[in-house]
């Protein structure tokens, strides 16, 4: 049934602020969207692909450019972003202009801008950063902050919101290094109480506008829409429109953005994994893959492992074996296994329990051997626990066009089952935090490999 008002209605909740009487909304063409990135990441190029589903206008500061900010992964850093958003806002007509400015490595958009700007407006303030519930960077700052009744209390300047001027206000008091740390900078105005009310500033604490993820990934979860998904925060109850995967949560927004904001949905699956395909047949050779196999542990049906390890679709030439087996009783078996297959493989290697090597040394070694061969394509890394059903697996994999692909390490607490890799220079495996070189950036993809059936493996949706 139809009744008066209710288009009115559906148009307030989407933007309040309009049916609150108080202001018109700003319109989208004032909404300046600001991002530094000096090279085209995949961690870059998943931030455009939302910001183009969004149809965010975006522009990028220091294309090409060489990174002088430091490692902000790990240490301090990220001037060298302060001081190129200076350069650029000294030069450009802000007038009536909002500016956002947001981190793009590891970053997403989650709603459009008219919700954006209407969500801006409601803080009531000229300029809104993000906020987070851990202090970064220098803890002894915790208690010079204003306290907060409910809600996030530190600053975080992975996203920042306000009106053209007030922004570049703020940003022209910047006079550091490059590698002089970003947050600590704003964060010292913000804490300056002069500043603070000059400015107009505040933070979003409850997460309407920015979510970062550090720290609070147990309070958002997806909300799968039948064309969209979004990221909501389920202590708030509000539905972030930028999510920022800060400081050693970029697996967890690894995982988000496997989904947010169309990359899978409920009617088609995942949309996004035919993009980029490499396809196989135009290739002069097939490229040589390494097939890294542990036995970490008693395996049962291990020669019907092996059996299906063989029945692979892939030029044996191409293919090299290295076996870690930590299990003497599995010996016999394997014995058996290269006596029959070595020369039909280009190389197979294997070290035993005498090595006595731990599960983790194990692994890098895997990968050592291909990162250190160049003719080595690709890497492949198979439990012996694990049913290959699939023999097209390895085609597939490739076909994918895929730096890292890994369908367990999206899974909360369940980091490492098989590994699928080109291998860059960047990375190496280990159970530590280490672990996080590896997929930094990278896109991971749990839908790119249906074709492994493991024990623990589940598929989408979570
Ligand atoms: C973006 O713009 C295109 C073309 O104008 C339009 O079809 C599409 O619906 C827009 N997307 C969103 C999410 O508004
Ligand atoms: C910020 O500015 C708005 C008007 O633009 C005002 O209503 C609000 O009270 C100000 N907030 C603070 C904390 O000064
Ligand atoms: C194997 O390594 C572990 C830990 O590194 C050590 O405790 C153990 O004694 C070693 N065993 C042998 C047989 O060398
Ligand atoms: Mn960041």
């Amino acid at each position: 049934m139809e009744y008066p008002g209710r288009s009115l209605l559906v148009a307030c909740l989407l933007a309040s602020s309009v049916c609150s009487g108080s202001l018109p909304p700003i319109p989208k063409e004032n909404l300046l969207v600001v991002t530094v990135a000096t090279g085209e990441t995949d961690g870059f190029q998943r931030f455009m692909q939302s910001a183009n589903y969004f149809n965010y206008t975006v522009k990028v500061l220091g294309l090409g450019s060489d990174w002088r900010g430091g490692d902000v992964g790990t240490s301090i850093g990220g001037g060298q972003k302060v001081r190129l958003l200076k350069e650029a806002l000294e030069v450009l007509d802000l007038k009536d202009m909002v500016v956002l400015v947001v981190d793009s490595y590891d970053l997403i958009f989650s709603g459009g801008p008219e919700e954006l700007l209407s969500k801006f407006q409601q803080t009531n303030h000229r300029v809104v950063f993000a906020a987070e519930g851990l202090v970064w960077p220098d803890k002894r700052l915790a208690e010079k902050y204003p306290s907060v009744r409910s809600g996030k209390r530190f600053l975080n300047s992975g996203g920042i919101m306000g009106y053209g001027t007030s922004i570049k206000e703020m940003v022209g008091q910047w006079n550091l290094h490059d590698n002089d740390d970003d947050q600590l900078f704003y964060t010292k105005i913000y804490l300056d109480f002069q500043q603070r009310e000059g400015l107009n500033m505040t933070l979003d604490h409850k997460c309407q506008i920015f979510q970062n993820l550090n720290g609070a990934i147990d309070e958002v979860m997806l909300n799968f829409g039948t064309d969209r998904v979004r990221v909501r925060n389920a202590v708030y109850d509000s539905l972030p429109v930028v999510v920022h995967g800060n400081r050693k949560s970029k697996i967890y927004l690894n995982y988000l953005a496997n989904y947010v904001p169309n990359a899978w949905n409920n009617e088609q699956a995942c949309t996004i994994c035919d993009h980029n395909m490499l396809d196989l047949s135009q290739l002069e050779a097939f490229p040589e893959v390494l097939l890294g196999v542990f036995i970490e542990q008693p395996s049962p049906f291990l020669p019907e492992f092996f059996q299906r390890l063989l029945t692979l679709d892939y030029p044996r030439e191409k293919l090299s074996l290295f076996l870690h087996n930590q299990e003497v009783l599995h010996e016999k078996h394997i014995e058996k296994f290269w006596t029959e297959q070595r020369h039909h493989f280009k190389s197979f290697k294997v070290v035993g329990p005498e090595e006595n090597l731990s599960q983790g040394d194990a692994r890098n070694m895997g990968m050592d051997l291909c990162r250190k061969d160049s003719s080595c394509g690709y890497y492949f890394s198979i439990d012996s626990d694990v049913m290959l059903t699939n023999r097209q697996t390895l085609k597939i994999l490739i076909e994918q066009n895929r730096k890292v692909i890994a369908p367990l390490v999206t899974r909360h607490g369940k980091l490492w089952s098989n590994f699928w890799g080109s291998l860059s220079l960047d990375g190496y495996y280990a159970r530590s935090e280490d672990y996080i070189d590896i997929v930094q950036g990278k896109r991971i993809g749990v839908w790119n490999v249906p074709f492994l059936a493991t024990s623990t493996w589940s598929r989408v949706p979570p």
